[in-house]
């Protein structure tokens, strides 16, 4: 089963740096690692065993085991519920129409799972995903999703740094992207069957910089729980400053590779869907403007963020690059 950590301070009481540069750290300083319970089997009782353990600085709350888990982002945005989150989805595998998604991919198989890592590294292997689960801290994110379309919400992933896997792969000095994968599955995946307009397997990659970035994660939960099929169990990325479509779903292989790996989007329309794909409200993508978004579940527009109000986490990788040539 999986290693859970239980933040005992609530994210949105932290300060945006600390959550995003020192969080793990903090916790691991103050004791907190879970044995190997699963969350969702925590009975009462020994949540307050955990909850009462290390220092005592802020208050614990353990009369409400829900209350560990964030229910905000670091600017106070509430999170989008359970319902929405797994049931308005981009996976084009299963389907283009985002409310089909959920229902095409239920029951798809997504355990056991192997993610078959590679390329220019000293330690490739195969891995299967319970064991990625045991080697790394598992920890609550709470990132705003911001999807290419203009629609946006806020989504509590659970899920380890991909900088994690990657010290432990070592990177040669040759590499310079990661490239990952989703599952290849005509027969299994009605989308792929479906249409041919797309160059299957989605690929996506990162720059390495990118991708030890402390914000990019692999996420294998939300809301305390396994993926779903739809969000892309039983492991996904996770960059939060780029949109949404950079956040591969169901990866069955990540490489490290020399050359800037061509995504699915670049294949399929290069001038609309570039590299970079950071969050950017001045640069507008060629059929609508990228200034406002819609967050589900709210009436009315907000104003995007540049690199999605991440900017103070991730401004340094693009330092002097031009990001409309860029985008
Ligand atoms: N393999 C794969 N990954 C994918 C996609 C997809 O169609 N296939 N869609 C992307 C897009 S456009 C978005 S906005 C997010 C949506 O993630 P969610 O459905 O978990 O919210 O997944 C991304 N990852
Ligand atoms: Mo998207």
């Amino acid at each position: 089963m999986a290693r859970i950590q239980i933040p005992k301070i609530p994210w949105q009481e932290i300060t945006p740096e600390e959550v995003f540069l020192n969080r793990r750290k903090f916790m691991k300083g103050a004791g907190l690692a879970l044995g190997t319970a699963a969350l969702a089997a925590c009975s009462m009782p020994e949540m307050e065993e955990i909850a009462s353990e290390g220092d005592t600085e802020t208050a614990a709350q353990p009369e409400a085991a829900s209350a560990e888990l964030g229910t905000a982002d670091e600017l106070g945005d509430p999170l989008n519920t359970f319902e929405q989150i797994t049931n308005y989805n981009n996976y084009y595998e299963f389907s283009t129409d985002k409310q089909a998604v959920a229902r095409l991919a239920e029951g798809y198989p997504t355990s056991p799972w192997t993610v078959e890592i590679g390329g220019l590294v000293n330690n490739p292997g195969t891995y299967d995903v319970d064991d990625l689960k045991q080697m790394f801290d598992i920890e609550e994110r709470i990132y705003r999703l911001r999807c290419v379309e203009a629609w946006s919400m806020v989504i509590p992933w659970m899920g380890f740094q991909l900088s994690d896997l990657l010290e432990v792969i070592e990177p040669t000095s040759d590499a310079k992207y990661v490239r990952m994968e989703t599952i290849l599955d005509m027969e299994g995946m009605p989308g792929q069957r479906n249409s041919s307009w797309y160059q299957w397997p989605y690929v996506e990659g990162l720059r390495i910089d990118e991708a030890m970035n402390p914000l990019a994660i692999l996420a294998t939960g939300l809301y305390g729980k396994d993926l779903l099929p739809q969000n892309g169990a039983p492991i996904r990325l996770v960059v939060p400053w780029k949109y949404g479509f950079k956040s591969v779903k169901s990866i069955v292989k990540l490489d490290l590779v020399a050359e800037q790996p061509t995504s699915l989007w670049m294949a399929a329309a290069g001038h609309e869907y570039g590299f970079y794909a950071n969050v950017n409200p001045e640069v507008n993508h060629p059929r609508w403007s990228q200034a406002t978004e819609r967050r589900i579940g709210e009436r009315g527009r907000r104003p995007t963020l540049m690199f999605n109000g991440y900017e103070e986490q991730v401004a340094y990788l693009y330092e002097g690059m031009d990001l409309v040539a860029n985008y």
